[in-house]
């Protein structure tokens, strides 16, 4: 198994978060790419750079104006005479929807951004981009005949819906390498999401489609992050009615809970037949994750990956969260070796 990475991740560095009312250094840190570098080069994998892509790829899953904001948004800030990381204070909330975006840096912020833990800085973009070039690839190397690849993406995606970003992700790197599987000739992918949080950008992405399934085990939405999606009864609209599946759990789940709603997701999966698997792989169910609260320990990861190795399909693994980082390689990797066997 191949694995992407760029070391240009390390450029989105040195914000801060808002986290239970005080603003504290943000979680999704790039010593986290480190340690799973460490550990997939220790599991003996290649590790290689990503190749470039036309910027229309990401128009395939994004708005255009969002990513132009994205790519300008810290200029902007700075030619506004700021400086640092930028947080949004103000959002269209449902008394102020008219979809109008404002032309100010601070409005424009609040219209695209749905949560103040996201901050952006200077090499944001060069990261964001680099981490959806890694899935790109990844995507790639499936297409052109590898059974599995990894693409080690930081920033994380699978919160970044079409037009929004939040949840420590800008692009998503995920939905990219779907897409890009579908362009490419495979007619049904499904996306698994095993990540803690439940991934609302996604499931936005590919709401209303039918050639993209997206099922997701996450932590439940009443009081887990992002709140306001992710809950059961959520299961796509239009031609993507049913394509959409959501298995929230408890918190404090331990692998027998999970194991059994893994079982669940994958019968759905399997029941898709897909002709390509992409894993939003989040490692932040880890007993030992400072922002989360399931229960699974070291050696349920490779579990997992064996269990996700049954559905014999062609499998790109896209990284997305996982906090507790000097875990988080010895997790990831367990995933990748025990889907290798
Ligand atoms: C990609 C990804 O995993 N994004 C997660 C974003 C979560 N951000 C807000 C988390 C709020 C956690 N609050 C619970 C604190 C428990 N100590
Ligand atoms: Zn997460």
């Amino acid at each position: 198994m191949k694995v992407a990475h760029s070391p240009l991740h390390a450029r989105h560095d040195g914000g801060k978060e808002l986290h239970r009312g005080e603003l504290v250094p943000c979680f999704e840190m790039p010593v986290r790419a480190d340690y799973i570098l460490a550990a997939v080069r220790r599991a003996g994998l290649e590790v290689l750079e990503p190749r470039p892509f036309p910027l229309e790829s990401l128009l395939r899953v994004h708005d255009a104006g969002f990513v132009e904001f994205l790519r300008t948004a810290h200029a902007e800030w700075r030619a506004a005479g700021k400086a640092g990381f930028m947080l949004p204070s103000g959002f269209p909330a449902r008394a102020l929807r008219r979809d109008h975006i404002p032309s100010g840096i601070n409005g424009k912020m609040g219209y695209y951004a749905f949560d103040a833990s996201t901050p952006i800085v200077e090499g944001t973009w060069d990261a964001a981009l680099a981490a959806a070039h890694c899935a790109l690839t990844a995507a790639a190397w499936v297409a052109e005949g590898d059974k599995s690849a990894y693409a080690l993406c930081r920033p994380p995606g699978h919160h970044a819906a079409r037009s929004v970003y939040g949840g420590y992700c800008f692009l998503n790197n995920a939905a990219l390498a779907a897409q890009h599987l579908r362009d490419q000739g495979f007619g049904r992918v499904a996306v698994l999401d095993v990540d803690y949080h439940h991934g609302n950008g996604t499931q936005d992405i590919f709401w209303e489609r039918s050639d993209v399934l997206f099922v997701s085990i996450h932590a439940t939405p009443e009081t887990e992050y992002p709140y306001f999606l992710g809950y059961a009864d959520e299961r796509g609209e239009g031609a993507g009615e049913g394509y959409t599946r959501n298995f929230p759990l408890p918190r404090g789940s331990t692998w027998k809970e999970y194991d059994t709603a893994l079982g669940a997701a994958l019968d759905v999966v399997g029941g898709f037949a897909p002709d390509a698997l992409v894993v939003s792989l989040g490692v932040d169910t880890y007993e030992g994750d400072p922002i989360s609260a399931f229960k699974l320990a070291t050696e349920h990861f490779p579990l997992m990956g064996r269990r996700l190795a049954g559905l014999k399909v062609p499998t790109v693994f896209v990284q997305e969260g996982g906090y507790a980082v000097e875990e988080i390689g010895t997790n990831v990797a367990g995933v990748l070796e025990g889907f290798l066997g």
